[in-house]
């Protein structure tokens, strides 16, 4: 028989004033390890005779029975504590304003798409969004835009190789083929706006090879040119956050619309310094147009039931005219520095409802 003393009562006593998790633990392993002071008696029972044994036996399961129950409990009562400390630490109050996080930036392309969407979301136009690589039926085709036509040339498109059957997929060079997919899916009335990337053989100062448009389509039995002038006016008003911005609306040629017109918005060019808003010159914004009949026929629709308007602009431009960007080629330079000057705070998030945000990007 070892030195072990079956009343237990320092153990019981080291138990109940243990503070940690980890002081129970040693506690354990001193006495209930592999050599611990119970196991080291436990195993010394063997050496006894049947009636010490017995008696000394009995004593030390009472024991170690005693020591297991007050182990739990101490381990569930530190448990408990520990979890109060921790909710008492990691306390938040969800009522506090956020953070300004100063380290992210919403990207001036981003932000722009977000304000052309919530304007025109708010007229009831749904986004929609495909496929950036297309087949030629959807890109020129169904568009009406003829096999010798420029904009086919590989001068103005990325093609990819020939496929078996002699058929080429292209990058598409307009959003125009996803209302095609649109208006081959569903019935009209149709009210969408697509924004997204397009891609042109294309690269300077005012041309990236990739570039990104917002188109929007309009159909049903009565809509008119009246319909499409009112709308591009709102909505040019809308995003500039000019109420009384000039808008004036120019003959002009696409193969997919009939008549097409081009949108300028009034400007001051003086000392060099483009100014949006009243003033003597006209800048170019948008294209427009009633959808040409052969479109909609080559949709599934008939031209005499139903008429629409479209329209597409170039989103790198109204944001550089928005927010005073000098050179296209910096919005995919992913410079720091740029983004922190020209990026948007998260919590800019554009909506008609608390007005428009106002001009210029966050500092
Ligand atoms: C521009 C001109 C335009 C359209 C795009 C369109 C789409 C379909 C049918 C008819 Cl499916 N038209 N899109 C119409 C007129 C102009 O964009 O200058 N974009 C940057």
């Amino acid at each position: 028989m070892t030195d072990f003393d079956p009343s237990c009562d320092d153990i019981l006593r080291e138990i109940a004033g243990a503070p940690s998790p980890d002081a129970l633990e040693n506690v354990r392993i001193k006495v209930l390890g592999r050599r611990g002071s119970l196991t080291v008696a436990m195993r010394a029972l063997g050496g006894l005779e049947p009636e010490e044994r017995r008696r000394a036996g009995a004593a030390l399961n009472a024991a170690k029975e005693r020591i297991t129950a007050a182990l739990g409990e101490a381990a569930a009562r530190l448990g408990r504590a520990a979890l109060e400390e921790r909710l008492r630490r990691e306390r938040a109050d969800v009522t506090l304003p956020v953070p300004v996080c100063g380290a992210g930036r919403i990207h001036p392309i981003s932000q722009t798409i977000d304000e052309i969407v919530a304007i025109f979301g708010e007229m009831g136009f749904a986004v929609v969004e495909g496929p950036h690589i297309e087949e030629d039926f959807y890109n020129f085709t169904a568009l009406n835009i003829p096999p010798e036509h420029p904009a086919r040339q590989e001068h103005d498109t990325f093609y990819l190789p020939t496929r078996p059957d002699g058929s080429r997929l292209v990058l598409r060079t307009h959003t125009s083929p996803v209302q095609i997919r649109t208006m081959l899916a569903q019935r009209p009335p149709i009210r969408i706006i697509v924004p997204g990337r397009t891609f042109r053989c294309d690269h300077d100062a005012t041309h990236s090879p990739m570039f990104h448009q917002v188109e929007g389509l309009v159909i049903d039995r009565t809509t008119h040119m009246g319909h499409l002038k009112g709308c591009l006016i709102e909505f040019l008003r809308a995003f500039f956050a000019l109420d009384d911005l000039p808008v004036r609306f120019r003959p002009s040629y696409f193969p997919f619309t009939e008549p097409s017109a081009e949108v300028d918005i009034g400007c001051s060019r003086r000392h060099g310094e483009l100014r949006i808003g009243a003033g003597s010159d006209w800048l170019e914004i948008l294209g427009s147009g009633m959808v040409h009949p052969q479109v909609l026929k080559n949709c599934g629709i008939d031209p005499s039931e139903f008429q629409g308007f479209a329209f597409g602009m170039g989103i790198e431009r109204v944001a550089m005219l928005k927010y005073g960007i000098p050179d296209v080629r910096a919005f995919y330079d992913s410079d720091l520095r740029w983004l922190r000057y020209y990026g948007f705070l998260a919590l800019d998030v554009p909506s008609l409802v608390r007005g428009p945000l106002p001009g210029g990007a966050a500092a």
